[in-house]
């Protein structure tokens, strides 16, 4: 079936390139610039300190052996991807960064921030590492309140209650619209694919103009609940296809041998979990102005359902409801070599997943092309356990 593609996709797949212009563009305008790492980044405060923010986190493998002068080998990619950006220039974002935050999170990353900090103007956020306790949410107040001081000197720029408010408005509008795409997914065949869903989340983080983002990704959730309604979905009906839930971290820079392959091998990636996965997109934060603004964004931040905090009972409730709610068929769990913190986890989501009756097929990879072929071979041996199985219910 020939399908339609809102036009507006491809701007999303370009935008990382684009933004290369864009973010030089921005300095020479005389704007700041945030780098950062995290979900856990308060982005309310750095816009409400007007600085534009853009995403760090190394994506490719090219880097790593620079960065590997100087950290461990048996680091995450991830943390030698950035940091081995950022010490041979090689990532624009992190060359025009103007500051650049990172949080305590995983033990690599908070080590790595300390190097950093050599070549990059930097802030730190401490995390608390209990997220459920009163005192953890009185701890990250504080921090966030450090943390939004620090960008006023930094700045010379005053944070006001009034931009706070505004950009916690602004930012939760652009939760409820990320969270409109993965609903897409919910759709029987999905009104759009995973592919797609990534590539519209990875890309967005390089568009620096808010409204003309906002507009692009309206236009194109609006074009593909109309091509479904059309009979124009990107999936031709098939009620055996299995419908897959992708979690872990660490999808920038393994997608293409990954959600790209389920995909190709006949599968649906219906919705994501993990800390930019659907339960941080529906989660907003308390517009209640008369309370303060950053216990309010404390408050949401502190639940972002990362594996570095512990316990992280709640991502374990999301992962069951959001199976239920996408109706999945198997979870594919993700995760990076020596990525302790997210590859014990995946335990626990086996056991929600046993719990519920579906498969988890854990994969253990980096940036490298090294482990293609295999993870091909074991994608494809999960998704027919699972075709087969369904083939059988429906006899
Ligand atoms: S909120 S998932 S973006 S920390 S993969 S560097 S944990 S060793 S990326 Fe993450 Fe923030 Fe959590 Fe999300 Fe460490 Fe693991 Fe590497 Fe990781």
């Amino acid at each position: 079936m020939s399908v339609t593609l809102p036009e507006h996709f491809e701007d999303f797949a370009e935008a990382r390139r684009e933004g290369f212009l864009k973010v030089k563009e921005l300095k020479d305008s005389g704007k700041n610039v945030c780098g950062c790492f995290c979900q856990y980044t308060p982005a309310e405060i750095i816009r409400a300190a007007g600085l534009y923010q853009v995403g760090l986190c190394g994506k490719s493998a090219a880097p790593i052996k620079t960065a590997e002068t100087r950290l461990p080998a048996n680091l995450c990619p991830l943390i030698k991807s950035s940091y081995g950006h950022a010490l041979e220039q090689s990532c624009p974002y992190a060359y025009f960064s103007d500051v650049v935050v990172g949080e305590t999170t995983c033990d690599g990353k908070k080590k790595m921030y300390e190097l950093l900090g050599e070549l990059k103007p930097m802030q730190v956020i401490h995390l608390p590492n209990i997220p459920d306790h009163e005192r953890s949410l009185q701890m990250w107040v504080s921090e966030l309140r450090i943390f939004a001081k620090g960008l006023e000197d930094k700045f010379q720029t005053t944070i006001t209650e009034d931009g706070l408010n505004e950009s916690i408005e602004w930012c939760n509008k652009e939760r409820i619209q990320a969270a409109r795409i993965y609903e897409l997914g919910r759709y029987e065949p999905p009104a759009i694919t995973g592919v797609r869903m990534h590539d519209i989340m990875e890309g967005e983080q390089y568009m620096f103009d808010p409204q003309e983002k906002y507009d692009k990704i309206n236009a194109i959730l609006d074009q593909c609940e109309k091509n479904w309604h059309n009979g124009e979905a990107p999936f031709a009906p098939d009620p055996k296809r299995p419908r897959i839930i992708v979690s872990g971290t660490g999808l920038g820079g393994t997608a293409e041998k990954t959600i790209h392959v389920i995909e190709e091998l006949g599968g649906a990636v219906v919705c994501y979990e993990g800390c930019s996965g659907i339960s941080s997109r529906r989660r907003l934060i308390d517009e209640d102005r008369s309370r303060d603004p950053y216990l309010r964004i404390a408050e949401k931040y502190i639940e972002v359902p990362c594996a570095v905090v512990s316990p992280n009972t709640r991502r374990l409730e999301q992962v069951a409801e959001t199976v239920r709610e996408w109706n999945a068929d198997g979870i594919v769990s993700i995760t990076l070599h020596s990525c302790n913190p997210f590859a014990i986890e995946t335990e626990n989501i086996r056991r929600v997943c046993n719990q519920m009756g579906i498969p988890l097929l854990h994969i253990e990879t980096d940036f490298t092309p090294g482990d293609e072929a295999q993870i091909r071979t074991r994608l494809g041996a999960f998704l027919e356990m699972i075709r087969a199985e369904k083939e059988a219910a429906h006899e």
